[in-house]
């Protein structure tokens, strides 16, 4: 059997915003996974449409298309091309689980959640000639999976090709998030088994891991063994996890023994009622700045995640949001106009109030407004978005930042990876033009190398050289 797996760029890749380096960072993984299902005999095409262009002449038995909020449109338009040659379209991921009757035009069979149980049920079926119109994930086990497909994966075109979750979901139920729709009618946090885990990552080539799981550390005990078991494997790792999670325990020592060296944290706002309205429990009455100063004692990096236009933000967020990055040394910030994922409790409470103003799902990009505001208007959230980007990433920020670490290795690694992460994207551009991605991962992985702490002297000498 031909099988074509797609996973179609995004909205904004016809925009202005379009960064080609940040859709080249990550192979499409959910799709590998699903492609270890189908047989050693059956011809399979993968093709991510971030780094390729899609090859749409083809005659496919089976297409396997992932859909995200803003791909959704062109997956549609993609699922329908295919179903008029006649071949049979699969949707599935999470805006087909959100918006099943909207996906269910264009397919012949969608996929509801986490598809590691139902994928191989349909397969079974289809082979039967007898597939199901709505595949639901009824069990969540991630035991006995079979390997991910990687050699499927264009490694060349990718900055970070060892990208893998070890976990599903997450312990927390924010209003904002796609996790109780996606994960609903099962369980909504689980894992791998620590051996398997261990097994995946001694299979990746190299040293740099990028978990993107949702929450590493979200099971303590599955997270101390993982990290237990991955001590002497020589790694290096970036990866996600909670304010409260940070806090507690020593379990983020454990990580960067392991060898965690840059972390993404959902702050998401100071304002304890945003928190309250949001129900992000784990964020409430936490110091921020402990948790900050815990992980740069370690020699992380971090990269905070902040929301603007929660209810009780005014107009002074902005400012205030990118002060305490840069006072704070954060390495990378992302910054999100809030977004009512369909599917979410945000999204049910905005429409019961009246307050969608529109359904068009490429503007659900995290940088429109879709909806209407509270205590700011809707073009001062725009322009405020905006301009903390351009703030937070202006060089003097960025030297501000960099200098308020405490070791002179910790100020080189801020600087070169912000630096390099945000100003040099003509650069970027030529070395994806030119297939060299690949040949940029030793430079990150010495970014990521291991800081030493207590040089204050060396830090003065930099300071000298450079300002
Ligand atoms: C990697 C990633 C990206 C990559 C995606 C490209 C890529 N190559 O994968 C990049 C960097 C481009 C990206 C960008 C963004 N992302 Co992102 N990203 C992720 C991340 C961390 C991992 C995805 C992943 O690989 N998961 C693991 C695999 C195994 O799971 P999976 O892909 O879901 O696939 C499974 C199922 O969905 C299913 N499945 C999927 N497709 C199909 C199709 C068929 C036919 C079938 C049968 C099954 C099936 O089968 C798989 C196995 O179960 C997720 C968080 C997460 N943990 O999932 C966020 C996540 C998807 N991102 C998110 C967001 C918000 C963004 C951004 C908007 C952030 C920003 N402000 O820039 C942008 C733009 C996204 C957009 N405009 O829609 C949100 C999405 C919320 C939503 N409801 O859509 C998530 C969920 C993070 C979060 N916790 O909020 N992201
Ligand atoms: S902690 Fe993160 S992944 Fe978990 S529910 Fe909240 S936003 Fe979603």
């Amino acid at each position: 059997m031909k099988v074509k797996l797609i996973l179609p760029a995004l909205a904004e890749a016809e925009s202005p915003f379009w960064r080609p380096i940040k859709y080249s960072l990550f192979p499409p993984l959910g799709l590998a996974t699903l492609a270890a299902f189908l047989s050693p005999d059956d011809e399979i095409d993968l093709q991510d449409q971030h780094v390729e262009n899609l090859n749409l002449n083809d005659e496919p038995d089976l297409v396997i298309i992932q859909v995200y909020i803003t791909n959704a449109y062109r997956a549609y338009n993609i699922a329908d091309h295919y179903r008029a040659k006649g071949a049979y379209v699969l949707l599935g991921g999470l805006h087909v689980t959100a918006l099943p009757e909207e996906a269910a035009q264009h397919a012949d069979s969608i996929f509801l959640g986490p598809a590691e149980e139902s994928f191989p049920r349909f397969l079974a079926n289809f082979r039967d000639k007898r597939p199901q119109k709505v595949y639901k994930s009824v069990t969540r086990t991630l035991s006995n999976l079979p390997p991910i497909r990687r050699d499927l994966i264009k490694r060349n075109k990718y900055l970070v090709p060892n990208s893998l979750v070890v976990t599903r979901g997450c312990p927390h139920h924010c209003d904002f998030c796609y996790k109780d729709a996606f994960f609903e009618g099962g369980k909504s946090f689980y894992t791998q088994l620590v051996d398997d885990a261990l097994a995946e990552i001694g299979r990746l080539p190299g040293k740099h891991l990028y978990f993107l799981d949702d929450h590493l550390l979200g099971n303590p005990r599955f997270a101390q063994e993982l990290f237990d078991g991955m001590k002497g494997m020589n790694r290096v790792f970036q990866s996600a996890a909670t304010i409260d999670s940070i806090l507690n325990g020593d379990l983020i020592e454990k990580a960067a023994e392991a060898g965690l060296r840059s972390v993404f944290v959902g702050f998401e706002t100071f304002s304890p009622e945003n928190l309250k309205q949001s129900n992000k429990k784990q964020n409430i009455a936490r110091n921020y700045e402990d948790a900050v100063r815990r992980l740069h004692s370690l020699g992380i990096m971090i990269n905070g995640s902040f929301v603007f236009g929660l209810d009780h933000d005014d107009k002074d967020v902005f400012r205030r949001t990118v002060e305490w990055g840069v006072e704070n040394a954060i390495t990378t910030a992302t910054y999100h106009v809030l977004t009512l994922y369909p599917g979410t409790r945000l999204f049910q409470r905005m429409e019961t109030e009246g307050r969608i103003i529109t359904r068009n799902w490429d503007l659900y990009d995290t940088r429109h407004v879709v909806y209407k505001t509270h205590g700011l208007t809707a073009e001062e959230l725009e322009e405020g978005y905006n301009w903390s980007y351009k703030e937070f990433y202006k060089w003097t920020n960025i030297f501000n930042a960099s200098f308020k670490h405490d070791s002179a290795k910790h100020i080189l690694k801020h600087l070169f990876y912000t630096g390099g992460w945000k100003k040099f994207e003509p650069l970027w551009n030529f070395i994806i033009k030119t297939e060299g991605l690949n040949k940029m991962l030793p430079l990150l992985e010495s970014i990521l190398s291991k800081v030493e702490y207590g040089k204050r002297e060396q830090v003065k000498e930099i300071e000298r050289v450079i300002v």
